[in-house]
Formats: C-alpha cells, structure tokens, sequence
C-alpha cells in the first residue's frame, strides 16, 4: 500500500525503556513486546528511532566516547556500532513479530558530521521506505566526525534531523518518565517557551551534552513539528492522536 509520504510520525523509543539500564547488552524484553503491539495498531507513515540503554552506553564510556569526545580508533567503531546492531536487530525484530512492516537503517553508514559538528544525515532512502510502506527503524550510533574519527550520534538528534528533512507531522518521545517535570514532580502539560521551565530544567545555558531534559526541551522547541515526552503507557495513545505526557511546542 503506499502512503503520502509527506508528514510521517517520528517515534523515539527511550535506551532506558528498551533495554535494562544495569545490566550490559540486555534488552527488557517483554516492555519491548508491549511497546511493539502499541506500534503496530499505528495507522499512517511512521519511523521509529531508539536509543543506546545498556548497548551503546556502555561501549561508548568503555572507548571515552562522547558527543563532543571522538576516537580515532577502527576497534571502537567497530564496538560501538556493533553494539547498537545487535540492539536494533532486537527492536526490529519485536516490531515484525507483532506485524510492523519494520526494516533496519544504520545511521553510521550514512550520516556525518562537518568541522564545526554540523550533522548531515541524508534522508532520501528513509523518504523511499514510508512510500513504499516499511516503517524504517534507525538508532542512536557512532558517526564519522571530520577531524574527530568517531563521535556519538543521539537517537534525539537523529529525531530532530528526520523531523526537519521528512517535515514530521509529529514527534514522539518515550522516556523512563512520563514528562518534563514540575519542581512538585507533577508533568508539565505544554512548554511553549524555554523561559517557560528553565527554573525546573536548570537554567538555558546549562551545558547538557549527554541529552539531558533541558537539551531535549530546547531542541524539540526548535522545530516545525509539535512534540512529546512520555513513558511507555504514553505510546499507545500518542500514535493514536492523542497529547500524553507534556507537549512542546
Ligand atoms: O541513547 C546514543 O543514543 P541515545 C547511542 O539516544 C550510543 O543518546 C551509541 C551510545
């Protein structure tokens, strides 16, 4: 069946809601079983994005690889990628077992980053797989970083390229929590401005490198797209229209 391709629904799903954060290298199975049967009652163009949990975190702190901190060295690489393949395997295959047309996209194969940390993740085979009905799943990985060797690319950051270069009609962000939240812990419903919380998020010029809450707010409160952080009970409703958790933008 083929889809207007123009405004597809981005989903990120958490490392830390997909795999158990204490152990290395374990997926939670069965939260990505309930998760996948959420994805697939999901009408409409959608790519699913996840992040590292207890795959490529690991690995990364293993190489001292970071963001902003790269490696020259093939080996760690090789690990890092390796790591998150092994994960995204894990999380397609949940997706098709609950009867997702999901398909895997390796971000290190394609992405780069300039001298100046621009990312130029090209997005035309993404683009070709919603027209054609799959439902691409990519994740947070290593990329080539000119100068650096390699740096780590976030599942938010991948989410915020694909929403501006597909012209997302929403944003989704599943966490561990189920919002941006107030200094009482109660989740925020709308965050229009970055003035609006960046007493409860800890002021705009916090540097946040690890794509903490207050990185997340100020990049999803730069884009087109409406977008929104919940937990994992907030995905079913999320892709069925609804506005869980807080909404940004
Ligand atoms: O969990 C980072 O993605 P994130 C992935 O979305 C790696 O920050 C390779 C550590």
């Amino acid at each position: 069946r083929a889809f207007a391709v123009s405004s597809p629904t981005i989903l990120k799903l958490g490392g830390s809601v997909i795999t158990d954060k204490d152990a290395p290298e374990t997926v939670a199975t069965n939260r990505l079983a309930r998760l996948a049967a959420d994805i697939a009652g999901a009408d409409g163009p959608l790519v699913v994005v996840h992040g590292g949990g207890s795959f490529g975190h690991h690995h990364a702190s293993e190489h001292g690889v970071s963001r902003t901190n790269g490696s020259r060295d093939a080996q760690a690489a090789r690990d890092i990628t390796n790591a998150m393949r092994t994960l995204n395997d894990a999380v397609v295959a949940a997706l098709a077992d609950a009867g997702v047309a999901a398909v895997p996209v390796h971000p290190f194969s394609m992405a780069a980053r300039d001298a100046d940390s621009d990312l130029t993740l090209p997005a035309g085979s993404v683009e070709t797989m919603l027209g054609s009905g799959f439902v691409p799943v990519l994740h947070g990985d290593v990329v080539v970083h000119a100068g650096e060797g390699v740096t780590i690319l976030s599942g938010d950051e991948i989410v915020v390229s694909l929403a501006e270069s597909l012209g997302a009609d929403r944003v989704g962000l599943c966490s561990a929590v189920p919002g941006v939240l107030d200094d009482d812990e109660n989740v925020i419903s709308t965050i229009e401005a970055f003035d609006d919380v960046a007493h409860v998020l800890g002021g705009s010029d916090s540097t946040d490198v690890t794509g903490g809450m207050a990185a997340k707010v100020r990049e999803l409160l730069a884009l087109d797209s409406p977008a929104y952080i919940f937990d994992a009970d907030g995905v079913g409703p999320f892709l069925a229209g609804e506005r869980p958790g807080t909404r940004i933008g």
